[in-house]
């Protein structure tokens, strides 16, 4: 077997949010050499992490193969699929220009109507110290109507090619599987409502999940929690149950907020 002259890809996270495994998935999915440089979420604004990204958000990357910096998961994902993806297995080549810029374009989608919606949901369900129902509603009604968007296109898709762009998997599918993966959490609802009116969506976003790649990461994310003391949900272990963790988190008793945002 060949092996492989690449130095490591160095990938900051913090493990609870759903923004760096979108990165260390898509390191899997390539089989690229990466390390990643775990951290508290509660030093996200501080040094060392601050001179990496001086917006301090998760993830970034150094790539000491090209001597780049590089923060914003979508940026990330473009910079390793052109320089990594040599096969275009989870993208297209230049003759394919639709395709190519179809790809970028559900990729900025996820981006900006996405992942911040899916955010804001969180943050004013969970963690904001009042209950403000009109937020909430506004927010959940925007991340149904994404769903809904994602639904439409992926329906009217040949059966064999449920994808975003072509008759495969692309990193413009990927893009959005670790938002959605949290779904039951943003939304509050068990599983089987998160997809009530979403039957194509469930099945292109369980095809993903139940890929090798996404399930090694998935681990992954189980030991670095386990390491910081977390449960799963980003709940701190020895608090039973979410409501007690918002209750703590609106009495002020606990600032660093670990769940998604
Ligand atoms: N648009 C950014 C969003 C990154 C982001 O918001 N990451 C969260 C963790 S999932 C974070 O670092 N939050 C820090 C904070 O809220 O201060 C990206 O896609 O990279």
């Amino acid at each position: 077997m060949a092996t492989n002259p690449l130095k490591p890809i160095q990938v900051w996270i913090t493990p609870p949010g759903p923004n760096p495994w979108k990165v260390v998935w898509l390191f899997q999915e390539l089989g690229l050499n990466y390390e990643i440089k775990s951290f508290r979420f509660d030093d996200v604004k501080k040094e060392p992490f601050i001179s990496i990204n001086p917006n301090g958000r998760v993830p970034a990357i150094e790539d000491p193969n090209t001597g780049l910096t590089l923060w914003e998961s979508g940026a990330i994902y473009q910079y390793l699929i052109e320089v990594y993806d040599t096969e275009k297995r989870l993208s297209y080549d230049l003759p394919n220009l639709n395709e190519r810029h179809l790809c970028n374009q559900w990729l900025h989608f996820q981006m900006s109507g996405q992942g911040p919606y899916y955010g804001q949901v969180s943050w004013f369900a969970h963690l904001h110290p009042e209950k403000i129902p009109s937020a909430i509603e506004r927010y959940t009604n925007e991340v149904r109507r994404v769903l809904g968007v994602l639904e439409t296109v992926l329906s009217q898709k040949p059966a064999n090619a449920q994808w975003l762009v072509g008759d495969k998997m692309t990193f413009a599918d990927m893009a959005f599987v670790p938002w959605n993966f949290r779904l039951s959490e943003v939304l509050s609802v068990p599983w089987d409502k998160v997809w009530k009116d979403t039957p194509y969506v469930r099945a292109w976003h369980e095809k993903m999940v139940a890929l090798p790649s996404w399930k090694r990461s998935m681990e992954h994310r189980a030991r670095l929690m386990d390491e910081q003391g977390l449960q799963w949900n980003g709940v701190p272990k020895g608090i039973e149950t979410f409501a007690d963790y918002e209750a703590k988190i609106a009495a002020g008793k606990d600032t660093t907020a670990k769940y998604p945002r």
